[in-house]
């Protein structure tokens, strides 16, 4: 696909082009796509090339020129386009960028993502190397399921009791990678989010699930325990009670469950998990970065510290923020009537 550079929500973004994409698909050369037009080659070509080529009467005549609706168009020139990103993974992970935004994929769906070593370390790899210029990340699993959690089969060939704790602190120590990162990560949630699933999602800032989603904790049947930080980070969004009752008994909250628990955040139709977590992160991506370290790396060690220490956490981090240049401008933009004001949202 041909992209031209605009500028978007999700920062300076490649987006798809829809005239070229339509004309190439109708078999017109430029020159006679041009000439049908009414325009030079070059002045055809800046079209292709700008979306300001894209409106009016123009698109219209372009459309039936090339036996497609100008909505059609226009929707696909509204595409972004997704970058590679180059970093080493194993094949259980894809990565790609939107502007500013990664997405990372658990693209082991022939195993419904069940998570392996190669792919917790993978995981591990991704967060450490991203780089500075990701402002949120996007996490998504392909095929029917988000994650069927852990890789059984890895277990079971576990000798040695410390075999598994070193295996269980791996799993923390790439977790770690994700919650305490650079970035916002935003997970869309759908299908089967189970044990070692539900803990790598748990460790993400925002949770969407899709209404397909269900979560389980299927350790107690297994025989295991949590051991990727589910007995903090799940047993802190959803409470003690319910994460005793999902290990005791194996039930499994629906969507719907899941979000009046505090599993998520935002619960939405399915098929529509991956745009609202790219809306979400690119809202996330226009903060400062103060404000999103402060959000990340202060707001939970307050919360969980005594409250002088934590006031006190507070007041620094605070100060620290309002300091900061882009801090100064967002507030005089606000004071010169540039900026937007809290709305009501529906
Ligand atoms: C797996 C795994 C896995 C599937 N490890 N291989 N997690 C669980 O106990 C969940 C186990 N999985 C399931 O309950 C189901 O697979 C699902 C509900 C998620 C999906 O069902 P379905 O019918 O779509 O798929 P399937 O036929 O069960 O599985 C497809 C393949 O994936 C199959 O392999 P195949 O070679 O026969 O094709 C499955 O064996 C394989 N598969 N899930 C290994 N989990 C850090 S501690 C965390 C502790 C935990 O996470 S415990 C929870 C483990």
């Amino acid at each position: 696909m041909i992209s031209s550079q605009t500028n978007s929500r999700y920062g300076d973004v490649n987006m798809s082009n829809g005239l070229r994409a339509a004309r190439t698909k109708a078999g017109l050369r430029l020159e006679d796509a041009a000439r049908a037009l009414g325009l030079s080659e070059s002045g055809y070509l800046k079209k292709e090339r700008s979306e300001r080529g894209l409106k009016g009467d123009f698109i219209k005549r372009a459309g039936e020129l090339f036996g497609v609706s100008a909505e059609d168009i226009i929707g696909e020139a509204n595409t972004p386009v997704e970058e590679p990103i180059d970093i080493d993974l194993p094949k259980s992970l894809k990565a790609a960028r939107i502007g500013a935004i990664a997405h990372l994929r658990l693209t082991r769906a022939e195993k419904r993502n069940a998570l392996d070593d190669v792919t917790v370390m993978g995981l591990e790899t991704f967060f450490t190397r991203m780089s500075s210029d990701i402002r949120a990340v996007v996490l998504t699993g392909e095929g029917a399921h988000f994650s069927a959690g852990l890789d059984l089969s890895e277990v079971a060939e576990q000798h040695e009791p410390l075999e598994g704790v070193l295996h269980s602190r791996m799993w923390h120590r790439a977790f770690d990678t994700i919650q305490f990162g650079r970035a916002p990560v935003i997970v869309a949630l759908h299908g089967a989010v189970v044990g070692g699933g539900l803990e790598l999602a748990a460790a993400a800032h925002i949770r969407v699930a899709e209404r397909s989603a269900y979560y389980g904790l299927p350790e107690g049947q297994r025989g295991i325990f949590l051991g990727g930080g589910g007995s903090v980070r799940i047993a802190r969004l959803i409470g003690v009670p319910r994460v005793m009752d999902m290990m005791l008994t194996g039930r499994t909250l629906t969507a719907e469950e899941g979000q009046a628990a505090g599993v998520t955040q935002y619960l939405v139709d399915d098929g529509k998990g991956f745009e609202t977590a790219m809306a979400l992160a690119a809202k996330a991506a226009s903060n400062t970065s103060t404000t999103n370290f402060a959000v990340l790396h202060a707001l939970p060690r307050i919360a969980e510290s005594n409250p002088a220490s934590g006031l006190l956490t507070e007041s620094l981090m605070a100060s620290i923020a309002e300091m900061s240049g882009e801090a100064k401008q967002r507030l005089r933009d606000f004071l010169e009537k540039r900026a937007a004001k809290v709305t009501r949202q529906s």
